[in-house]
């Protein structure tokens, strides 16, 4: 059938339609297009029920007498109760736990040469995107600081309709064919008997799986690694896992891996600070998303592409199909190619952030996928997953998940369609509706799948080339600097002290052998695992200097938060001294005392304290300041939560500052004042402290690393 460009829109103007009867024309009314727009008046301010009906009483049910029995009769209890029973929908299987903000993305030049995506064409062109960060195991209450995998899904609104980019901030997966993820989801997940342990993957079936499975081996020493506790959102890179494909406008193929680069470097906690925050701020992520945006500290990403052609692919000594390898960046180094941008929180996280449904599927003409086992199954997952989450196919009318793209197909009906489909034609081809929505051609901007010749025997049977588990496993371990190797070994620890059943931590023990025998024996040593049975020499490999977080600093300070560490009688000057330095970094000042409210200072001015020792924690900032007034000094000398908060600071490798005044203080304290050059700022040295921020840690303060 010939291509008919006449639009959809045309069917109202057939004369067949209802168009010209005296019905149709009341549709046309604003209180109807509200209404199909299911709108709730957001300015109403008389209480209605769902159908419109002024409500008289809200706190009081219909009774037969003010003693007697409920009403049956009640309406409006009936409705509010059935309401509120329904309020939540199934939370996601994995990644329930997640935060999201709105934003834009903006492309530094023309991409043309490797694609012909739309948003990647006009470096003047902004594409709104929205952002939601997860972690997979937990369940929606669960704490944002718990060791594990963060999901980085990002939804691109572009005018050629929704890309969404479903990636993690680990490069690699666990798994190599998405037939294994309900195992291995199982397996990490509470255990089925007694719901234990929560948002946690130190236990006995998750180590099970992982021991028997070596495929998990790579991914794993990420997982152990700080990545796998991130200091904000802000602060952690995002991958899209797999290799995509890349198609220019004269069809030219590439692979490509897509990198998001956080600007404000790659940084983590430290697990006893993790552990902590846990306790303290179980929001702590999600809350410090927010409060930068709030604050007008938009978190940046920049967008990378690793691209590659089939020949270089061909060179590689891995598998580009295979998600348990990444394609190192000294090999194929990352471009920068775009900014995106966080600037707005959701008005309101169900309608948002828990109602928005990504799907790998959401692709658009320039950007196609691979044959990799994992991905081909994730095309279906995440279709499947949002019919069990609405219950209804129509999930892509919500606001959050409708395209800018205008949509036309003949897609109809299913549990809450809000579309009102109009006309009789909902077929294709047609002649009644001039054949419209009609396919459109590949170079009219239609989708078409990359022309890949396929040819093979039907076999469940995985590829040769996904058979070395171990090679870039050693190389990230080896990759690492000194105290990131120290910490690695210190997760592994305390994840197989949690493992009760001797032989899992055995095979966990052989299998990281394999990696590094330094890794494996220093973690032996404190699990109680004697026989350590494979013993292969240490394989030197050449290092990925770009896979240590040494390698992205970043710029400024964006998020970063000092204590001030004050009582009555403190030198004002001097916060406002150091709040005026770092605030135009996109940094704060707050203040820390033992109580919250109005705090006089030494010079009469009365400062508004937010936080106090007992409520917070040194764990959720990320550098103390001790002003001087010998009061205050004094003051703080005598709380043990002061002395607790700044140990605390000084053991997690935190710039400690203060005026010559708090010195007395810091001696009650386990900082060692010879450490001066290791953050440790006496002497009101307001400078250095603050130069000293954007490093976020002193991690020459912790002692030097001898594994094993
Ligand atoms: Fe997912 N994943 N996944 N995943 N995933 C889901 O989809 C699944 C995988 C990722 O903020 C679910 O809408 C399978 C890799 C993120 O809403 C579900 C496999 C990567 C999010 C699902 C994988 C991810 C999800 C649950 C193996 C990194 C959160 C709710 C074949 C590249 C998206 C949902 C959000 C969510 C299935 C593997 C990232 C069940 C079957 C690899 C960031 O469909």
């Amino acid at each position: 059938m010939a291509r008919n460009t006449k639009d959809k829109n045309d069917k109202k103007t057939s004369p067949s339609t209802a168009k010209n009867r005296p019905a149709a024309k009341i549709l046309e009314n604003k209180k109807i297009q509200d209404m199909q727009q299911n709108v709730v008046d957001p300015s109403g301010k008389d209480l209605t029920t769902d159908h419109g009906l002024k409500i008289s009483d809200t706190d009081n049910s219909l009774k037969a007498g003010p003693r007697g029995p409920s009403l049956l009769e009640d309406f409006h209890l009936r409705e509010k109760i059935m309401r509120f029973d329904h309020e939540r929908i199934p939370e996601r299987v994995v990644h329930a736990r997640g935060a999201a903000a709105h934003g834009t993305f903006q492309a530094y030049q023309s991409q043309k040469k490797w694609t012909k995506a739309g948003f990647l064409q006009d470096p003047s062109q902004t594409t709104p995107v929205f952002v939601r960060f997860s972690t997979v195991a937990g369940s929606r209450g669960s704490a944002d600081t718990a060791r594990d995998v963060r999901g980085f899904a990002v939804k691109f609104y572009t005018e050629e309709g929704n890309f969404d980019l479903v990636g993690n901030n680990i490069p690699v997966f666990f798994i190599q064919d998405g037939i294994k993820f309900p195992d291995l989801i199982h397996a990490v997940k509470p255990e089925p008997h007694n719901e234990i342990p929560q948002a946690a993957s130190a236990h006995d079936t998750f180590w099970d799986f992982a021991s028997l499975t070596p495929e998990t081996t790579h991914m794993l020493m990420w997982q152990l690694s700080d990545r796998a506790i991130p200091r904000s959102y802000s602060t952690m890179q995002g991958f899209g896992v797999h290799t995509f494909r890349l198609i220019s406008e004269d069809g030219k193929m590439n692979f490509v891996k897509f990198h998001w680069i956080p600007v404000s470097g790659v940084h983590s906690l430290v697990w006893d600070e993790a552990v902590k925050i846990m306790g303290k701020d179980p929001d702590f992520h999600r809350r410090g998303l927010w409060e930068m945006i709030e604050e007008g500290n938009f978190p940046e990403w920049e967008l990378g592409l690793q691209v590659f052609s089939e020949k270089d692919a061909e060179k590689f000594d891995f598998d580009i199909l295979d998600p348990t390898k990444l394609v190192p960046e000294e090999i194929v180094p990352v471009k920068k190619v775009g900014k995106m941008t966080l600037n707005r929180n959701p008005e309101n996280y169900f309608a948002e952030t828990e109602q928005v449904a990504f799907h790998l599927g959401n692709l658009v003409p320039g950007i196609d996928v691979t044959n990799d086992p994992l991905l081909q199954a994730r095309l279906f997952s995440y279709l499947d997953t949002q019919l069990n989450r609405f219950g209804t196919t129509n999930y892509n009318e919500l606001p959050i998940n409708r395209s800018l793209a205008k949509v036309s197909n003949n897609q109809q009906d299913g549990f809450m369609r809000s579309t009102i489909n109009k006309g009789r034609v909902n077929y294709f081809p047609n002649s009644l509706a001039g054949n419209a929505p009609t396919p459109v051609p590949e170079k009219e901007g239609g989708f078409v799948n990359y022309p890949e010749q396929v040819q093979g025997t039907k076999i469940r049977q995985r590829s040769e080339s996904f058979s070395d588990h171990y090679s870039q496993a050693t190389l990230f371990y080896q990759s690492l600097n000194a105290t990131e190797k120290k910490h690695l070994i210190q997760a592994g620890t305390f994840e197989l002290s949690k493992v009760a059943t001797l032989e899992v931590r055995e095979r966990v023990i052989e299998n990281f052998m394999k990696v590094d025998p330094d890794l494996a024996l220093a973690i032996a040593a404190k699990v109680g695992v004697k026989t350590v049975k494979t013993k292969s020499a240490p394989v030197k490999k050449k290092l990925s200097p770009r896979l240590s977080q040494d390698s992205f600093p970043g710029e400024g300070l964006k998020g970063r938060n000092v204590a001030v560490m004050v009582e009555e009688g403190f030198t004002y000057k001097e916060f406002k001294d150091l709040e005026g330095m770092i605030k135009p970094l996109g940094a704060k000042a707050t203040l820390v005392s033992s109580k919250i409210g109005d705090l006089k200072a030494s010079d009469g001015s009365v400062a508004s304290v937010g936080k106090s020792f007992l409520s917070s924690g040194s764990v959720m900032f990320d550098a103390i300041y001790i002003p001087g007034g010998k009061k205050s000094v004094d003051a703080l000398m005598r709380d043990e939560d002061a002395v607790l908060f700044l140990n605390e600071a000084y053991k997690h490798f935190k710039s400690i500052g203060c005026s010559e005044d708090a010195r007395p203080l810091l001696s009650k304290t386990t900082v060692d004042l010879k450490r001066k050059g290791q953050g440790i700022f006496v002497e009101s040295k307001l400078k250095g402290f603050v130069a000293s921020l954007p490093l976020h840690r002193n991690w020459d303060r912790e002692v030097s690393f001898t594994p094993a």
